[in-house]
């Protein structure tokens, strides 16, 4: 009897323990599309960022920065515009969609290009949803624009920081994955496309991507989920026996289980 109880405590421990190590452990956001540089560097896109490639949710520092990189020496790389970074095509406008990890109440939301403040979200300490979107105007730009987005949070003195780069007028505010090996922008002759609709995250009726590659051909064609790994709206995985459609493009990490991150994550039968 003793015995037993001792088993089912040192079981339950070891459970208890798996849920500790599954929750995402430095959970915080950051903009997953268009592709942030750190999100760049998570799907591997670009290579050789460090160790930002495996948090790229944790670019977190003093508010009132204006750096890629927070100012932390580990992430560097993202602060390095000699990169070449890929720059997605939007239109004049574009929507910004990111992905919290852990949904920290929040004053507001920023956008800057150079030094001008091109946008601001003011959510009044509310908690965000565990994605959120802005769209913002872009019409005073063209070509390639670096964007510093802010998340400043509302009960801490931190913010989180995130470039993106985009070509501003280059394209109808395509979301596809980025291509590792960019081509160069003058003489790619990127077809003209109306303003793309966003993915809506939360109507799942309306993604009719017919999916072009990547193990989710074919009805209902699912994949076995997979850290590390970079879905788009739409995707199919199983994960537990169950079957998920991804609700926003992002790439996994450990502890992004579809049943830990719902809301990337829609359940379906
Ligand atoms: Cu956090």
């Amino acid at each position: 009897m003793r015995r037993t109880l001792t088993t089912s405590l040192l079981a339950l421990g070891t459970v208890a323990g798996s849920l500790v190590i599954a929750s995402p452990a430095s959970a915080h956001g950051y903009i997953s599309s268009p592709p942030s540089r750190q999100a760049n560097c998570a799907s591997g896109a670009v290579k050789d960022c460090g160790a930002i490639q495996y948090e790229p949710q944790s670019v977190e520092g003093p508010k009132g920065l204006t750096s890629c990189d927070a100012d932390i020496p580990g992430f560097a790389a993202l602060d390095e515009d000699s990169r070449n970074w890929p720059a997605t095509d939007v239109g004049k406008s574009t929507t910004f969609n990111w992905v919290l990890t852990a949904r920290h109440k929040t004053t507001t939301w920023q956008y800057f290009v150079g030094n001008k403040k091109i946008a601001e979200f003011n959510d009044n300490g509310a908690q965000p949803a565990a994605t959120v979107r802005h769209q913002v105007d872009l019409s005073a730009y063209s070509g390639r624009t670096k964007v510093l987005a802010v998340w400043n949070i509302a009960d801490t003195p931190m913010a989180f920081y995130n470039c993106v780069d985009l070509n501003v007028g280059g394209g109808g505010g395509s979301t596809t994955p980025v291509n590792p090996a960019p081509s160069p922008s003058q003489t790619s002759a990127a077809p003209v496309q109306p303003p793309a609709t966003s993915p809506s995250p939360s109507a799942s009726a309306t993604t009719s991507a017919p999916a072009t590659g990547g193990g989710n051909t074919g009805g209902g064609g699912a994949t076995t989920w997979k850290s590390w790994t970079a879905y788009k709206t739409g995707d199919k995985v199983t994960f537990d026996g169950v079957t998920y459609e991804c609700r926003q493009g992002h790439t996994t990490l450990p502890g992004w289980e579809p049943p830990i991150v719902l809301a990337l994550w829609l359940p379906i039968k």
